[in-house]
């Protein structure tokens, strides 16, 4: 019998590049879609639309953190061996403008997901997709495992009580649950507000004349920033072992935002200087401060070490915009 694995979150950028993943190591994947995704346009219609995959080692339902009773439904249709729990509401800034449907889906959905896990007949590997945003301004660098949380945005915030709610169900219902502590990783697939992609796609828009300039918040905000295809690996890796712990996935270098602007121009032949400027409407209430992550653990126990470099991605990104499909990356 081929494992069986449940995806929340699906349709996003890790989602979508974990589905490959557990596809081509002979899974069957199951996701979970809100009512409202898209599938058409979605990072999963190239599987979607190949009969010989959708419907054979792919299927999709219809569920949502909000509606437990549909979600327990289907895990308990589904019978996972390993459920992948990657939904919310992920965009920090927005997080200080929706804090209470950011802590609603990222917060007690996640809890909500504990207690479905809980009550299942046959045991369930989780995996629960928490962040570098939960350590917010800490005292040491780099992080690791054990550095205490201290978040400065409702998204944080929300990371931490989810993050922490997976270690006490493990610890008091001996559930097989772990966290990982993902830190900025970005792909072709990245959302577009988020800032990688943002600039990536600004590049390549005004190299083929479609944009005149870029935007930007604080382009000295410094982030630890990573490669998703590596990042989801590392998901599956913590759920092979046998005892679950929780992880920190990160490359451990950090860049700014400036760094990401001058490459993705270059790359297309641009001077930045004459196409970026800054906006107070992109600049946040609070910004956390020097996020970086010591992945020694996951490099130790889980032989995890992040292949794509940081320039490698930014380059392959503002390519994948001027073939005016992120996807085919
Ligand atoms: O911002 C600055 C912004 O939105 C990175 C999510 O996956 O990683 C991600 O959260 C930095 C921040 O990612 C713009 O202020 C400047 O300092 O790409 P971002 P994030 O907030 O770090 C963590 C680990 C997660 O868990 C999250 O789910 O870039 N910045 N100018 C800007 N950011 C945006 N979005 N747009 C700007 O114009």
């Amino acid at each position: 019998m081929r494992p069986k694995a449940l995806i929340t979150g699906i349709t996003g950028q890790d989602g979508s590049y974990l589905t490959e993943w557990l596809l081509g190591r002979g899974y069957e994947v199951h996701g979970v879609v809100r009512r409202t995704s898209s599938l058409e346009r979605s990072r999963l219609s190239h599987l979607y639309v190949d009969a010989a995959v959708y419907g054979q080692s792919l299927h999709l339902h219809y569920a949502d953190l909000d509606d437990p009773t549909t979600l327990r439904r289907v895990l308990l249709r589904v019978v996972p061996d390993e459920l992948y729990h990657l939904a919310g509401q992920s965009h920090v800034g927005l997080s200080f403008d929706i804090p209470e449907s950011t802590c609603e889906m990222t917060a007690m959905g996640t809890l909500r997901l504990l207690e479905m896990v809980r009550d299942l007949p046959k045991p369930v590997r989780l995996f629960h997709a928490g962040s570098s945003e939960m350590f917010g301004r800490p005292a040491v660098s780099p992080q690791n495992e054990d550095t205490p949380f201290q978040p400065v945005s409702p998204y944080g915030a929300a990371k931490v009580f989810a993050t922490q709610m997976v270690r006490i169900y493990r610890e008091a219902h001996g559930l097989y649950a772990v966290n990982g502590i993902l830190y900025n990783h970005e792909s072709p697939r990245r959302g577009e507000n988020f800032v990688t992609r943002k600039i990536c796609r600004a590049a390549a828009a005004i190299h083929e004349g479609r944009q005149r300039e870029l935007s930007l918040g604080d382009t000295s905000a410094r982030r630890d920033w990573g490669d998703a295809r590596d990042y989801v690996r590392g998901m599956w890796l913590s759920l092979q072992q046998e005892v679950p712990r929780d992880y920190i996935f990160a490359s451990g270098v950090l860049h700014s935002v400036q760094d990401v602007v001058e490459i993705a121009f270059a790359s297309v032949g641009l001077k930045w200087q004459e196409h970026v400027r800054q906006d107070p409407r992109f600049l946040r209430p609070a910004e956390p401060t020097n996020l970086v992550g010591d992945a020694t653990r996951a490099n130790t126990l889980l032989g995890w070490k992040p292949e794509i470099g940081f320039e490698q991605l930014i380059t392959e990104m503002t390519r994948a915009e001027l073939t005016q499909d992120g996807l085919a990356a």
